[in-house]
């Protein structure tokens, strides 16, 4: 396979590839900007063994050195997550100046999306996606992911969208952009740490087969852009709405209080929530990436097979 010149493929993920095995995607500011180390880097190994049990083959996605990464090694991982937020949170835009420069970056939704369809990889897990904030009618803060989900074709697994976003208009932005939004056994949003959250999505499927072939009569249609799977947290671990919610209107208002703007805004609501909520709002969080992470190389599986 000719890949791009700035792209690194870890000859296991290009084998796989190559012979259209299972591959999922993973994203790593989850790892260095989304939980405190150590419990990052212990997740990040585990949601790849959760995708080997499943029968397929992790390609966890940063940069490094400039180079784009579809593939980390264990010491990868390791670094990424003890260096934490000095890593740069790496979009769309970030790109350009990261790699020409030889800079490391933490890749988001969007970046591992593009990674990840640059290195043939067609499934991705990961835990929430960036949407339109609150406020945004005089902010303008919509995340890049929205963009990248409308125009790149790789499906994304995740457990819906925090509320620390206006999900009513992340569901309008999407709608718009023409990207399917589909509930994983749900008719409902899934808000990340709750199963519900009030908004419907389009439809529900129910097994990785019928995700996997309904990705693949998109490709076959040829419409462009991705596909957003949202896969409830499992009941065991979901959070109480009241007490989440509480601490989501709590991180909102001490960050218009700190004049918190652009990049910076999502990573900060995710660090006040989690200081709000203890220890309780990490756990579902972990594990809600497990829970994503198995479906997603099911999915992968069952999309091989077509
Ligand atoms: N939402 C979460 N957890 C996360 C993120 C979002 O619940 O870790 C991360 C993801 O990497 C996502 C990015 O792609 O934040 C979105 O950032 P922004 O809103 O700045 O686009
Ligand atoms: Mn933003």
């Amino acid at each position: 396979m000719n890949y791009n010149k700035y792209l690194d493929v870890n000859p296991e993920v290009a084998a796989a590839v190559a012979a259209g095995k299972p591959v999922v995607a993973l994203e790593s500011t989850i790892i260095s900007h989304g939980m405190p180390y150590p419990q990052n880097v212990e997740t990040a190994l585990n949601v790849e063994k959760v995708i080997r049990e499943n029968g397929a083959v992790p390609a966890t996605i940063a940069i490094l050195g400039g180079r784009l990464k579809a593939g980390l090694t264990a010491e990868e991982i390791e670094y990424l997550g003890k260096t934490g937020q000095a890593v740069t949170k790496a979009s769309r835009r970030d790109l350009p100046v990261l790699v020409a420069k030889k800079m490391d970056g933490a890749t988001t939704v969007t970046t591992t999306m593009m990674i990840a369809h640059m290195a043939g990889i067609q499934i991705f897990a990961t835990g929430g996606i960036g949407g339109v904030h609150r406020g945004a009618e005089t902010t303008m803060d919509i995340s890049a992911d929205l963009e990248e989900l409308a125009n790149t074709p790789v499906m994304v697994i995740c457990a819906g969208a925090k509320s620390i976003l206006d999900l009513g208009l992340t569901l309008e932005y999407l709608e718009t952009h023409g990207v399917p939004v589909i509930g994983y056994g749900t008719k409902e949003l899934p808000a990340f740490y709750t199963r519900r959250s009030g908004f419907g999505v389009d439809y529900e499927l129910d097994s990785p087969e019928e995700l996997a072939e309904t990705f693949h009569v998109q490709r076959e249609l040829g419409i462009k852009g991705g596909m957003l799977v949202t896969n409830p947290i499992p009941e065991q671990y979901a959070m109480d709405f009241d007490v989440i919610n509480k601490a989501i209107d709590e991180a909102i208002a001490d960050s218009v209080r700190d004049g918190i703007h652009g990049k910076e805004t999502t990573p900060y609501l995710l660090a006040k929530v989690k200081e709000l909520t203890g220890g309780d709002s990490l756990n579902s969080n972990i594990q809600l990436v497990y829970n994503n992470a198995k479906l997603a190389a099911r999915t992968a599986a069952a999309l091989c097979r077509l």
